[in-house]
């Protein structure tokens, strides 16, 4: 019999916002991505801007879906999640009501010119590593550390405080 069924894949999506109302603007989030699939949620941290420090504190959360779509057609979905909260795109690593980033798609490696997976930036980040680390702490990530070891690697002004659990 002919196998019907579309391939489901497990992706990492990377949840930021430091502008306006920014539980708003997850749960805005969550909600668009809950209608593609099946999801999971970490808990809610807030944490201080890296890269460009001169903003405000984000709030950051890892969301993993279900999903059948492509790692290409998530991109545009996320795109049009982001632009459905008015996101603006100005300065780089600026300030940000909603920002939705591919951290992994299943175990693939991507490299296009709009879409490197896993996120390039991912092993650097706190605000990634900790929260990812509530979903799957026992995959390894570059270098064959596990997320829950890489997670607790890093100094003290890479702060990242745990806000809560929403969804
Ligand atoms: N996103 C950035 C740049 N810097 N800092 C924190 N703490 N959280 C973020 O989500 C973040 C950032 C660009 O995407
Ligand atoms: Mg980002
Ligand atoms: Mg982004």
């Amino acid at each position: 019999m002919e196998d019907c069924q579309a391939t489901s894949h497990e992706v990492y999506v990377g949840i930021g916002s430091n502008v306006g109302r920014r539980i708003m603007y997850l749960g805005q989030a969550v909600a668009a991505l809950q209608k593609l699939g099946d999801v999971k949620c970490s808990a809610v941290y807030e944490t201080t801007p890296v890269d460009y420090v001169d903003q405000a504190d984000f709030l950051n959360m890892v969301v993993c879906l279900k999903t059948t779509l492509s790692a290409r057609q998530m991109l545009d979905v996320l795109h049009q999640i982001e632009l459905s909260a008015d996101r603006k795109r100005d300065i780089r690593f600026g300030p940000r009501t909603l920002d939705l980033d591919i951290l992994l798609f299943d175990d693939a490696y991507i490299c296009l010119s709009d879409l490197q997976i896993p996120h390039p930036r991912m092993w650097q980040r706190a605000f990634v590593l900790v929260p990812l680390a509530d979903l799957v702490p026992e995959r390894r990530g570059l270098g064959g550390k596990t997320i829950a070891v890489m997670s607790q690697c890093f100094d003290e002004k890479d702060e990242v405080r745990y806000v809560g659990r929403f969804w």
